[in-house]
């Protein structure tokens, strides 16, 4: 590619990028056909992430050790990987646990109706959260593909709701005795491979975590395709999850309303929630990874599977870039300031709570014609955006 900016988006670890063994290890299997790509040996995957720039590496327990391997067979496979991180320098941010794919998960995991179930869903989260605190994660993510339900007169909503609290008490409660830098992040999705998931939101899933034994040691993990599957603003869930001071991961990706979880390549679907979520995190000073949940086209062999790396990254960066051209433009600013954007910072009673502050507030004088009279440039405002993303500006 003859493009001399390159260099300028060139990723480098402080950038903290990070991916899944699965993303890039994706092997293009769908609902309707089989693997298009050969397997990635998770240690050359530690070696090309490190290449491209990236700052992390994350997995599931069956990513890395597969299903059913012995304790010798860990301690080699645990061993080798520790090994490639050591040579490279790439960090294991985040670790989780495959409660979806083994047969045992089909009636749900932390919420499967057999008690028998549950235990063992538990019993294989504490086993991976060592594996991830062995390799230095201090993230861990919950994902629960398959508690829900599809036949919902098989399934009691408020007592598998106690159930999954349970099961996150639980691993809090081994991880404070086990005295692990950990905490856990919640990642909502809507549905799929459930018919309904369970916490199908950022929304729900905010309001979960305030039910719990340590609400302090759990927090969200929201993915930009869950999201936008429910039809619903990434970015707004992503700022309510910040505000509430609950983002300890995000998954980054790209998908269209209505589709199904498409987790296409960082920016290339819904490219303005892209800029909005970028300009949140870079704002807010958020320091946690910008990890890539997302895979390749099926069509893509190995080459395509870097580019498909290359370009999550480059994209952030080059978003990057337009927020700060975003802060520095003159013209944005000016518009800022007719839609009266800073302004929201002010208190509506500022006085306070008190009842001499609320009759105050009521006093007014309230002038609602001129108020109902004023522009707010909005129109002017959002087509800069659009010039400043189409690189007109
Ligand atoms: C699975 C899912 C993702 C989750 C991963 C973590 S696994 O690929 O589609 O959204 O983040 O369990
Ligand atoms: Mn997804
Ligand atoms: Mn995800």
């Amino acid at each position: 590619m003859a493009d001399d900016s390159i260099g300028a988006y060139a990723p480098t670890p402080a950038d903290r990028f990070t991916f899944g063994l699965w993303t890039v290890g994706n092997r293009g299997r769908d609902p309707f056909g089989f693997e298009t790509r050969p397997a990635l040996d998770p240690v050359d995957a530690v070696y090309a992430l490190a290449d491209l720039g990236a700052f992390g590496v994350n997995f599931h327990d069956d990513d890395l050790v597969p299903f059913g391997s012995t304790a010798g067979e860990r301690e080699a496979i645990m061993k080798r990987f520790r090994r490639a991180l050591d040579d490279t320098g790439l960090r294991v941010p985040m670790a989780t646990t495959n409660l979806f794919s083994q047969p045992v998960f089909k009636e749900g995991a932390f919420t499967a109706n057999d008690p028998a179930v549950r235990r063992y869903a538990v019993a294989k989260t504490l086993d991976s959260i060592d594996m991830g605190v062995e390799l230095g994660a201090s993230v861990y993510v919950m994902w629960g593909g398959r508690e829900g339900c599809e036949c919902d007169a098989a399934k009691d909503v408020r007592l598998a709701l106690d159930r999954y609290k349970e099961a996150v008490d639980l691993c809090c409660a081994y991880v404070r005795d086990r005295g692990y830098d950990v905490r856990f992040a919640l990642e909502p999705k809507p549905n799929e491979p459930r018919g309904d998931i369970l916490l199908p939101t950022v929304g729900h899933a905010l309001a979960f975590v305030h039910a719990l034994e340590w609400p302090e040691m759990v927090g969200l993990n929201p993915e930009f395709a869950h999201e936008t599957m429910s039809g619903l603003s990434f970015h707004h869930g992503v700022a309510q999850t910040l505000w509430a001071e609950k983002l300890f991961h995000i998954d980054l990706n790209a998908q269209r309303i209505g589709k199904y979880d498409q987790d296409f390549r960082f920016g290339s679907e819904g490219i303005r929630d892209a800029f909005y979520t970028v300009k949140l995190l870079e704002d807010a000073g958020w320091d946690g990874s910008r990890h890539f949940d997302a895979h390749a086209y099926r069509t893509e062999s190995i080459d395509g599977v870097w580019d498909f790396a290359r370009g999550c990254m480059r994209t952030y960066l080059m978003l990057r870039d337009k927020v700060a051209r975003f802060h520095a433009d003159p013209e944005i600013q000016a518009a800022l300031e007719v839609a009266q954007v800073a302004r929201i910072a002010d208190p509506t009673s500022p006085g306070g709570l008190g009842a001499d502050a609320i009759t105050a507030l009521r006093a007014g004088p309230h002038d609602v014609a001129a108020l109902a009279e004023v522009g707010y440039g909005l129109e002017r405002l959002d087509q800069l955006v659009t010039e400043l993303l189409l690189g007109t500006r």
